[in-house]
């Protein structure tokens, strides 16, 4: 049984004046955001995200990749400050999380130890934190994490898998009813939660649930999530607020999914959706009065 209100998400439903810089804006007052990801085999996903936050108008990014990302990431983007992960990880992470007013955490991480490390002690801090990807296995494989340290500034932005590893049932039963798969997941966790897919649906504990029909089956390639996960943090850091940042990266990457497959949805890529973002944030922010 769902007794939420459904509410399409628009332009309109979103607050975009958190998101709108002003003259006077300096790089500490439009977003401080520390990205954790990235191991071997997937060191794009965290090449991804931090593109995708840098060019959706982060201030300041700082990220903490492994150690075969570095080089990488800062050929291809040498705005974000990058560390590898040292032996002793621990003691690096509060130097980098210190200045930081939003994380993301888990596109490409793994689910080794130090990763499971990372994810309690940045849940610790109680920051504003988006977990995606191995982020979310790691809850799943480890539900104590959540139970002692989870809390609600947190933004949970699974897809029907990973949804179905956190509620402990199939894929099925996830897609059977996307509803009340999310009034579950928002229900357990007591968060906000983006389930991923056609129809992506957005809800925190307010008895709202937001569906966005826009984007399509071009965007069903891998790294695009990771682009998502990179467009959160970067509306997360500059506002703090969990579910209008939710709700505006889902219509800016639906939105960009869709320019960047105009000419064709067979091989649309992630890199293309940053790309048609850049346009259409600008696009949605001019429109409003300051
Ligand atoms: P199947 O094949 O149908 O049985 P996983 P992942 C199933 C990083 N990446 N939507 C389906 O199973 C991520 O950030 C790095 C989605 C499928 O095989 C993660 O850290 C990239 N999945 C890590 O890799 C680019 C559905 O779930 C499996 C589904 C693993 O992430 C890629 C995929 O889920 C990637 O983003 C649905 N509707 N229905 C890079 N360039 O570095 C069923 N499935 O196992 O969680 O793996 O999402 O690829
Ligand atoms: P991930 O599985 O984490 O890489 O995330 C894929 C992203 O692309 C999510 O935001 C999905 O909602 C989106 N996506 C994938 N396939 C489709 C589709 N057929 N229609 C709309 N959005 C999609
Ligand atoms: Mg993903």
């Amino acid at each position: 049984q769902v007794d939420s209100l459904m509410c399409l998400l628009s332009s309109e439903s979103i607050k975009l004046n958190l998101f709108k810089r002003r003259a006077a804006d300096h790089k500490g007052n439009s977003g401080r955001a520390l990205f954790i990801g990235g191991s071997d085999g997937t060191s794009g996903a965290a090449l991804l995200a931090c593109e995708a936050s840098l060019k959706s108008g982060i201030g300041l990014l700082s990220a903490l990749v492994g150690n075969n990302a570095v080089t990488p990431m800062l050929s291809r983007s040498p705005e974000v400050m990058v560390r590898g992960f040292e032996k002793d990880i621990e003691k690096q992470l509060p130097d980098l999380l210190e200045p930081a007013n939003a994380v993301a955490i888990g596109p490409g991480l793994s689910t080794a130890g130090h990763a499971k490390r990372l994810l309690t002690d940045v849940l610790k801090t109680g920051k504003p934190t988006i977990i995606d990807a191995d982020g979310l296995n790691l809850i799943a494989m480890h539900p104590e994490i959540w139970q002692q340290h989870g809390h609600g500034k947190c933004i949970l932005t699974p897809h029907p898998a990973e949804a179905a590893r956190l509620l402990e049932c199939s894929v099925e039963e996830i897609e059977s009813d996307r509803y009340l798969s999310i009034t579950k997941l928002v229900d357990q966790f007591q968060c906000t939660v983006l389930l991923k897919g056609s129809g992506t649906l957005i809800s925190n504990n307010s008895n709202n649930i937001y569906i966005c029909y826009l984007g399509n089956e071009a965007m069903a390639s891998g790294g695009m999530g990771d682009v998502l996960s990179g467009l959160i943090l970067s509306f997360l850091a500059k506002s703090q607020d969990c579910i209008e940042s939710t709700k505006y990266a889902a219509f800016i990457h639906a939105m960009a999914g869709e320019s960047a497959s105009q000419q064709g949805i067979i091989g649309c890529l992630p890199t293309d959706v940053i790309s048609a973002s850049k346009l259409i944030i600008n696009e949605t922010l001019e429109k409003i009065a300051t």
